[in-house]
């Protein structure tokens, strides 16, 4: 995929930084299978060239970083819409930002939520705009991510507090993400950027190999909990077909409450 092809991101390597922004404003950023396609390609750029040591994913605007899966398409498709492959990647687009030996950033720069909020959770590090705000909304939409959402969440903030986001479903502002360990620095949203890219040449001014032993270092760990996601994918894909599911999409599409008391079972 060119970058001329690009529909959904953007691009941009700045002084030894790749800057991948989602590009999907009116959306919020939610992303699409498309857009996946676009951001696992932007990754791979940034990893295959030799002059980029650090990556920073953000979203476009000042309203959102990423609200997760395209709702309304969802709603109107039954699916995220067509894909390079016809494989809705988003496995592939989290096993690159961990996979990627170099620091990827994320640059939350207002909602992360849902499928968003898990890609910041993926980030190396993330940095904050003081108007961010946080959380899954899975069980309310119909959908859930017990694979690194869960696990790898519960790691970052401890099982209590991972069981709160996913149960609740409330959202967090940016001092409590902060103060949870969340999110490792907290800025004004117009010192953002500026924020993020002396984070970024920071580390790309430092040594590439011991970034890349370290990375790995750091996520060898927590490798099983691939193994948990591909199982617990393959049910959100077969859960994604059922009533309930398409409730809490339709739902949010036609901007009302979901009805899922006709689901409960013992
Ligand atoms: C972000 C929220 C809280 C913002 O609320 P606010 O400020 O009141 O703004 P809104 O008026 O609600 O939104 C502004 C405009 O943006 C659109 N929009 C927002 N989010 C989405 C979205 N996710 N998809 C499409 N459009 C979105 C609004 O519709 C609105 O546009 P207009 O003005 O034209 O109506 C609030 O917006 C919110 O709660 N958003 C939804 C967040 C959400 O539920 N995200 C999805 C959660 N689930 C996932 O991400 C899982 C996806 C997944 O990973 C998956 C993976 C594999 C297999 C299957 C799945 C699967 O889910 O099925």
């Amino acid at each position: 995929m060119s970058e001329r092809e690009y529909e959904d991101v953007l691009f941009e390597v700045r002084r030894g930084v790749a800057w991948i922004t989602i590009d999907r404003p009116q959306r919020y950023n939610a992303f699409r299978a498309r857009t996946v396609d676009e951001l696992i390609a932007c990754f791979k750029r940034a990893w295959a060239d030799a002059e980029v040591g650090a990556i920073v994913l953000t979203g476009a605007g000042d309203r959102a970083f990423c609200a997760g899966g395209d709702q309304k398409e969802r709603a109107e498709t039954g699916s995220y819409g067509p894909s390079e492959w016809g494989v809705f990647d988003i496995q592939g687009l989290h096993a690159i930002i961990r996979d990627v030996p170099k620091p990827v950033i994320a640059a939350v720069n207002g909602f992360a939520i849902g499928g968003g909020h898990v890609l910041h959770v993926l980030c190396d590090l993330t940095i904050a705009s003081e108007n961010a705000r946080f959380g899954q909304t899975g069980p309310r939409v119909g959908s859930f991510d017990a694979g690194f959402g869960a696990a790898y969440l519960a790691r970052i903030v401890g099982e209590k507090r991972a069981r709160e986001i996913w149960f609740l479903t409330e959202q967090y502002d940016a001092a409590t993400a902060e103060r949870w360990g969340l999110v490792n620095r907290v800025v004004p949203l117009d010192e953002l950027h500026d924020a993020a890219q002396e984070w970024g040449e920071r580390i790309a001014s430092a040594s590439p190999s011991a970034m890349r032993f370290l990375k790995h270092a750091f996520n060898a760990d927590s490798a099983q909990i691939g193994g948990i996601a591909r199982v617990a994918y393959a049910g959100l894909d077969l859960f994604a077909t059922t009533a309930e599911a398409q409730e809490g999409a339709a739902a949010f599409a036609e901007k009302r409450d979901p009805d899922f008391a006709r689901f409960r079972r013992e």
